[in-house]
């Protein structure tokens, strides 16, 4: 069955409703970043540029990286953005977007997907400055709660544990990202548990002038500890997307990595003088490993 106009919906020059992309724009391994400026940030280190394109927060820049093909694309803030990003993403390469078919199983591509990103230290010894490979993902956002998402026992488990911990009224969702990826590209990175959370302020502890209905939550979140036969778990860091990207990779069947430049430090109150710096580090070396 054809998937309607609604529901896949086409630009009229054939693109894809939001990411404005083509199945040719994309290549098989792809670098995506939150800021819209940080694209050129990645793509100035490219040989060259073969196409620039943007719509909304989604900026693309296709290009070559030391001869090999990368395409680079910003999502803006949120795993409500990650659900476009995916979905998108996905029916570029695995939809034949003429007949609006889902390609057979045996012609699935499975895309490379390597999120470049900021994020706040949650633990004193993980320094500003770092840069920190997400080897499992909990997401506080509500995305799962529409999407069969299969767990293992372990990420239920800390799951559950974390909502015990924080009093929540409903179950976050735990996923371990591309082991594969991580050990391309994270080898000498720190290896975390990364929070995503719905929002910077309330989800992520900071108080301006509101309070929080959990006063303890950044210690919550410090403290947690989950003990397994893989050893303990505890949580590294918070951000806003890459819960969002693991879960959808793994129903999509995406290899996805999270990589983070720790620019705050939520134990010592610290944010990086030099923030731009850590993360145009980080885009250096994901390019150089890719
Ligand atoms: C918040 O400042 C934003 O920074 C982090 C968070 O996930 C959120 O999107 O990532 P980016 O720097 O990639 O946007
Ligand atoms: N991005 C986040 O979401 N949180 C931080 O503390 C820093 C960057």
């Amino acid at each position: 069955m054809p998937i309607a106009e609604s529901e896949l919906i086409l630009n009229k020059d054939g693109s894809i409703y939001h990411l404005n992309l083509l199945p040719d724009h994309l290549s098989e391994t792809i670098i995506t970043v939150g800021d819209p400026e940080r694209v050129p940030s990645v793509s100035q280190h490219f040989d060259s540029i073969e196409t620039k394109i943007h719509k909304r927060e989604f900026v693309t820049h296709v290009g070559y990286y030391k001869g090999k093909r990368i395409t680079v694309i910003s999502t803006g803030m949120g795993t409500d953005n990650i659900d476009i990003l995916m979905n998108e993403l996905d029916a570029l390469v695995n939809v034949d977007l003429v007949t609006r078919e889902p390609r057979p199983l045996e012609e699935r591509i499975s895309l490379r997907i390597v999120r470049v990103g900021t994020s706040g230290s949650l633990q004193a010894d993980i320094p500003v400055g770092s840069m920190l490979a997400s080897e499992h993902a909990v997401g506080l956002d509500s995305l799962m709660q529409f999407y069969p998402l299969v767990e293992t026992g372990l990420e239920v488990e800390v799951a559950t544990g974390i909502q015990q911990a924080l009093q929540l009224p409903y179950r976050p969702y735990c996923v371990r990202g591309s082991d594969l990826l991580r050990e391309q590209l994270g080898f000498d990175m720190v290896k975390g548990n990364t929070l995503t959370c719905p929002g910077f302020y309330g989800p992520q502890g900071r108080v301006l002038r509101l309070d929080l209905r959990l006063p303890t939550l950044i210690q919550e979140f410090q403290q947690f500890r989950h003990q397994s036969a893989e050893g303990e778990f505890r949580l590294t860091n918070f951000e806003m997307e890459t819960a969002g990207y693991y879960a959808l990779g793994r129903m999509l069947g995406h290899e996805v990595l999270s990589l983070n430049a720790i620019v705050a430090n939520r134990a010592t109150g610290e944010f990086a003088a030099n923030s731009d710096q850590v993360v145009n580090d980080l885009i250096q070396k994901t390019l150089d490993r890719l």
